[in-house]
């Protein structure tokens, strides 16, 4: 399941990590394809929608969590991840951008998810997806 803010490129990562071409439309709801639940932004932006993200995590067995290289904040609160309760992992998108700051979304992360694993992708050169596929798929 994919979590993080709108834009910050989870539906295009759904898609690359699913090897479908066909681009990527705005989540306007949960979105089961295949392995993945795809979710829109403002379910993680609105602390309202947290209880149904978390209801919704039940039903799958790892959590991502996206953080935008080319945004310098983070919508969700310090260890968030711990009110989940299945296997996190970071994930920094759009690491092709000339924007990207690798650096600070990965130290932005590390306070969402303390002592997880952190991944850097770019669904624009494929940079970094098969082994983010490698290491979800070892936890399904
Ligand atoms: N440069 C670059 N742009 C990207 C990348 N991934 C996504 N984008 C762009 O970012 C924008 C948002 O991508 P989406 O995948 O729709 O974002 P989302 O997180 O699903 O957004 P919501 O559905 O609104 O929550 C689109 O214009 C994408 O083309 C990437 O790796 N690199
Ligand atoms: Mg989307």
């Amino acid at each position: 399941m994919l979590i993080g803010p709108v834009g910050s490129g989870k539906s295009t990562l759904t898609k690359r990590l699913l090897e479908d071409p066909t681009p990527a439309v705005k989540t306007q709801t949960l979105n089961y394809m295949d392995w993945i639940i795809d979710t829109p932004g403002e379910y993680s932006e609105n602390p309202m929608f947290y209880r149904s993200l978390i209801a919704t995590a039940l039903e799958a067995k790892v959590l991502l969590i996206i953080q935008d290289a080319t945004r310098i904040q983070s919508v969700l609160p310090p260890n968030f991840s711990q009110g989940f309760p299945l296997f996190a992992i970071g994930v920094i998108t759009k690491i092709d951008h000339p924007q990207a700051n690798i650096n600070e979304a990965e130290h932005l992360l590390k306070h969402v998810l303390p002592g997880k694993p952190i991944y850097s992708v770019s669904s624009v050169t494929n940079q970094g997806i098969d082994l983010l596929r490698e290491a979800i798929l070892e936890h399904l």
